[in-house]
């Protein structure tokens, strides 16, 4: 949902990451244009303006570190502080020191009760729990068969009455089952309307004050923008909410309700809708949906790793001779150091957007083996080897061999290897390699 989002931000940190410093100026342009970006995708401008002030001080603030491209530093920037947007942490269903726990779900027609209702209950039956679904929406008689359908085909005992029966009657009624069956979780289904209405209101309140639900969830079409935003006040004005829960999400919105929920209503978002089957409900998880915001897979992940493990100076060189294109198998063999301290080749590989199908299925263990291997082979070979490998010839390749318990096919392996990291390395310093992957490697 948040492509077109992601599409502009990461235009924003391509256009940083030729330079090698950034100014106040670039920044407070990139700042613009992440302004730009965030209000088109309909995010709420009081969290738009508090978003940019923090990213700004600290971008101003942030010591330069010399293992990240200053690109890399907003983004990191940029991502801590949409992790704060949205709520820094995962928040759970509060559960009742007495089962059975209770749940209740309100909002407005159509954004998605009914249905995420049976989602929950799926969640928490696959969590090891006995939920009971409750049809207490008697507004509408085609609710009641809808909830009770859902339940049937998920094999989730449902309690309803006939649409005549007053929704306090009908919890009652539930209340009672869910003793009777030991259910340890009841949901509770409830009315919604067009839009806020007080008469919805007041019976949800009374509802609420009559079954005490520690969760009292506010269901939100995360497509509906802003206007979601403004229900989510609304409910927890008149009803008094525990948290959200937004639907949709698998849509083609422009994300500002989920971005923006949190930071104005100060309630936390406890899991999102992806889907209309009963398996599309995910717990939700800010530092996840952060950086599928920014669209950099997990290169996140990544900047953490090299931020720990990088020997900056060393990276600096290294980043030098990719440029000039000197790359040796001494620097191979430091590389490899880096590599290993930095978690497995393959891991790494994976990490990168686009390189994951590259990434060889090997086992750790298999991939150590191999790492090690490399190792010894470049050890075994003279300080001239290392440097000028083209004049490693047949003799040369068998001593090698020989001196580091491999064989000469090994060596051979070891040498195409390094030529195409050579190649690629060439590709880095003019400029010919994909977009994304340049940015990266702090050309
Ligand atoms: N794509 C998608 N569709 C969803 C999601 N959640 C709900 N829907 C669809 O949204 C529509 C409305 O869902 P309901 O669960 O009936 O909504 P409701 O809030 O109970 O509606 P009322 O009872 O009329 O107030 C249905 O067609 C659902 O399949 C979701 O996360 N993704
Ligand atoms: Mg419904």
């Amino acid at each position: 949902m948040f492509e077109v989002l992601t599409q502009k931000l990461n235009k924003v940190f391509s256009s940083l990451g030729s330079k090698g410093r950034l100014s106040e100026k670039d920044i407070d342009e990139a700042l613009r244009q992440i302004r730009l970006a965030l209000l088109e995708a309909d995010v709420n401008f009081k969290v738009v303006k508090s978003f940019l002030a923090s990213v700004k001080e600290q971008a101003m603030a942030a010591k330069v570190l010399e293992s990240l491209t200053p690109a890399q530093q907003i983004i990191k920037i940029v991502n801590e502080e949409l992790v704060n947007i949205l709520g820094k942490e995962r928040n759970h269903l509060t559960a009742a020191s007495h089962p059975p726990s209770i749940a209740m779900l309100v909002g407005l027609q159509g954004s998605g009760k009914t249905t995420t209702a049976a989602k929950l209950a799926l969640h928490l039956r696959n969590t090891g729990q006995r939920p009971l679904l409750v049809a207490a929406d008697t507004r509408r008689p085609a609710a009641i068969d809808q909830l009770v359908m859902l339940g049937k085909q998920l094999e989730i005992p449902v309690s309803a009455e006939d649409v005549k029966v007053a929704p306090l009657t009908v919890c009652r009624q539930a209340l009672k089952q869910a003793q009777e069956m030991a259910a340890t979780w009841v949901i509770v289904d409830t009315q919604g309307r067009l839009h806020i209405d007080e008469a919805m209101m007041k019976e949800l309140a009374q509802l609420k004050a009559e079954i005490r639900p520690l969760e009292v969830l506010l269901v939100v079409d995360a497509m509906t923008g802003q206007d979601a935003v403004n229900a989510a006040e609304e409910f927890n004005k008149n009803v008094g909410l525990s948290g959200l829960i937004l639907t949709k999400m698998d849509g083609d919105a422009r994300g500002g309700a989920a971005l923006s929920i949190k930071f104005v209503t100060g309630l936390p978002v406890k899991f999102i809708g992806t889907g209309e089957k009963a398996s599309a409900l995910e717990p939700f998880y800010p530092d996840r949906l952060a950086s599928r915001i920014l669209g950099m897979g997990d290169m996140l992940t990544l900047i953490e790793k090299a931020e720990g493990a990088f020997d900056e100076q060393h990276a600096k060189q290294l980043q030098k001779k990719m440029r000039t294109a000197e790359l040796n198998l001494e620097d191979f063999l430091s590389q490899l150091h880096q590599i290993k301290k930095m978690g497995s080749l393959t891991q790494l590989l994976e990490l990168l957007p686009g390189f994951s199908k590259l990434a060889p299925s090997v086992s750790h263990e298999d991939e150590e083996k191999r790492l090690r291997k490399i190792e010894a082979i470049i050890l075994s070979m003279t300080p001239e080897e290392r440097r000028t490998p083209t004049i490693i010839g047949g003799s040369r390749r068998r001593r090698i061999a020989k001196g580091s318990g491999t064989t000469p096919g090994d060596v051979n392996q070891l040498l195409n290897q390094f030529y195409q990291m050579q190649k690629l390395a060439k590709m880095a310093a003019t400029g010919r390699l994909p977009k994304n992957l340049t940015g990266m490697l702090g050309k």
